[in-house]
């Protein structure tokens, strides 16, 4: 087996979630992972497969999704025996804040000689407190492109070198003092990066004789989504996303959106049809690309004849002929739009600004191609938005249920849980848009991510909504969205009645939780509800079901995998 030099880890959102009474909500029911958020960044396997090109080896642990797969995974045993001279942990995601700081100080306690690097969204915004704050971490790399710097910082660590040149880089000197290097490193064009990267992670399984620690989600190998990025940054400037423009302007030190070209596009989606049937979701709207990129893209992905079920997203409505485009380059192409509410006055003010009108014509064109399904998503949590607005969203779904009878049409409606982002123009100016912050610094959000259920965990309620609030109603109003897809057939009885039942029990225990839960006690008032807390998160949200596509039986490639890794590892 190989000697790694750079080991990048994912961590679970709270080290050890396996022992403590968290009860899991609605806040990752309408993304891949558990609410662990045992997803790596997609970022992980590009700055593998990029410091690999320099004939360093990397290696991805996914420890979350191996703790998650086997209560009795031993992570003190599997980190001690791990070994490179430089770890990196990525917190891109602010639920991981807890867990990846965690696991960092575990590292440098089995590993005092090796380093430890973070990055990610997260990172890079917390990126002060980071160093001044843990001991255990060497470097932060700020930014949405780390792998030149990654590359430099790999030279330097294993060169004995001081890092004062490499860009982005935010580290400690040898008397504690902290250096900021010029953040300078923002590439406008991406291609150079994300080269076959999932080809190279399947060869790193080979390499590392280590399949379960680099799958990305708990249930990939029966159910194996994949995505490929259109772009690094984004031009819109939605209120609550700390990745909008201005976000990215003011944390990530881009200024404009670098995109991939429509080659690079679609050698992705080749490689990933070459080991696997799995749904592909494209990430953003292929638009953003601009008008001949996205033409470009369509017609070569037209010819590639990809079989697998291709997922697109569109920021705003899309013309008729934008659909019928789509239709021919990925027959049986799925759809997911997100108005977030019914309300024009909020969406606009949310900074989605197109009406319902507009949104009904796209709905009624897109069903009017070969689409397989139609997702849309609504939101709670928004500036503006009450109970009762969230009931008239409700309202709003009946009346497009009632207004396309079509089974392909899916409605979806979910908190803004757990975090309102750090970084996006509501987080930065609360008040102004009606939100109260409960959590500012990364500490702050340590210990929320400690709460045993995300009534504890929400760093915000609104003038509207308080924080208990915000969770009953999020409950009745996926219940009331529920009742009312499975009178109109959308969803199976059976489905709803288990959704019914989760919902009830989960009721019933945020009320326990809220009664008996002190902080400052720990969990000690708590632990007797355990076995009730687990026994609930078993119960699947039919979301989950919901946005699960049918597999051919064949949906993991073996062969092709492993000819491909053979073929690779020999280079
Ligand atoms: C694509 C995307 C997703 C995909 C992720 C696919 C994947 N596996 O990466 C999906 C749809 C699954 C997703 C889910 C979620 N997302 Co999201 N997502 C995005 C989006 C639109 C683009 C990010 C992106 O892919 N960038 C490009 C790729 C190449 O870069 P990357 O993976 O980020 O990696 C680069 C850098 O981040 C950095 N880096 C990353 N890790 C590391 C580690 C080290 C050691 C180093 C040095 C560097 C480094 O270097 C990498 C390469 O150069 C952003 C919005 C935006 N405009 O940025 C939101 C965004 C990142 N997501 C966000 C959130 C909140 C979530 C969820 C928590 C939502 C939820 N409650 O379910 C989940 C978490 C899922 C999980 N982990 O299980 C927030 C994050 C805010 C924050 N600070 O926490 C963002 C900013 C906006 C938003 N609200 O959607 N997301
Ligand atoms: S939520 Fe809005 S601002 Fe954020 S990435 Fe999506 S389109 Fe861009």
């Amino acid at each position: 087996m190989s000697q790694a030099d750079l080991i990048l880890i994912h961590a679970p959102n709270v080290y050890d979630f396996r022992k403590l009474p968290f009860l899991y909500g609605p806040i990752s029911d309408l993304v891949p992972s558990t609410p662990v958020f045992e997803m790596y960044p997609i970022g992980l396997a590009s700055i593998a497969e990029y410091v690999e090109r320099f004939g360093y080896h990397a290696r991805i642990v996914n420890l979350a999704s191996r703790m998650l797969r086997d209560n009795d995974f031993d992570v003190d045993k599997f980190l001690a025996r791990l070994e490179a001279p430089l770890f990196g942990i990525d917190l891109h995601w602010l639920v991981h804040a807890q867990g990846a700081i965690e696991i960092a100080k575990r590292i440098k306690d089995y590993h005092p000689n090796s380093k430890v690097v973070l990055g990610g969204i997260s990172s890079s915004y917390y990126y002060r407190e980071i160093l001044s704050e843990h001991a255990e971490i060497d470097y932060v790399i700020r930014g949405d492109s780390s792998e030149e710097p990654m590359k430099q910082l790999l030279e330097a660590v294993k060169g004995g070198a001081t890092p004062d040149d490499i860009p982005n880089l935010v580290w400690r000197d040898s008397q504690g003092n902290i250096k900021e290097n010029p953040f300078t490193y923002v590439p406008d064009t991406i291609d150079d990066f994300m080269h076959h990267h999932y080809t190279n992670v399947v060869r790193s399984v080979l390499r590392y004789l280590d399949l379960s620690s680099t799958l990305p989600t708990r249930e990939w190998m029966s159910y194996p989504i994949t995505a490929v990025i259109t772009c690094r940054g984004c031009n819109h400037n939605c209120l609550t996303c700390g990745g909008s423009r201005t976000a990215y302007e003011q944390f990530m030190g881009r200024k404009k959106l670098a995109i991939r070209s429509p080659e690079m596009l679609v050698s992705d989606i080749h490689d990933i049809s070459s080991f696997t049937r799995g749904p592909i979701v494209v990430l953003g709207d292929v638009r953003e690309l601009g008008a001949a990129n996205a033409e470009t893209f369509l017609s070569q992905l037209e010819n590639s004849k990809v079989k697998n079920q291709l997922l697109f997203e569109i920021f705003r409505p899309a013309s008729k002929k934008f659909f019928q485009a789509l239709d021919r380059s990925a027959p049986g192409f799925c759809m997911e739009i997100s108005p977030e509410t019914h309300d024009e006055a909020i969406r606009k003010q949310i900074g989605r600004n197109y009406s319902n009108k507009e949104l009904e014509n796209s709905i009624a064109s897109v069903l009017s191609t070969n689409c397989r399904r139609l997702d849309i998503y609504f939101m709670i949590g928004l500036p503006g938005q009450d109970a009762s607005s969230v009931m008239e969203t409700i309202d709003y779904c009946a009346y497009l249920i009632d207004k396309f009878p079509d089974k392909r049409l899916s409605l979806f409606i979910g908190p803004l849980a757990p975090f309102l982002d750090p970084g996006s123009i509501a987080f930065e100016n609360p008040e102004k848009y009606g939100y109260k912050l409960l959590a500012h610094s990364l500490e702050e959000h340590r210990q929320a991510l400690l709460g045993p259920s995300w009534q504890f965990t929400l760093n915000y309620e609104t003038k509207w909504l308080g924080r208990r609030e915000l969770v009953n109603v999020s409950y009745e109003a996926i219940r009331r969205l529920t009742e009312l897809k499975a009178k109109a057939n959308l969803v199976s009885p059976e489905l709803a009645k288990t959704q019914e039942k989760r919902i009830d029990q989960a009721l019933f225990l945020e009320e326990k939780l809220a009664e008996g839960y002190n902080p400052n006690d720990g969990y000690e008032s708590i632990m007797d509800l355990k076995e009730e807390i687990d026994k609930f998160n078993r119960l699947e949200a039919s979301e989950r079901q919901e946005l699960k596509f049918r597999l051919p039986f064949n949906r993991i490639r073996f062969l092709n995998s492993l000819r491909q890794a053979m073929r690779s590892s020999r280079g």
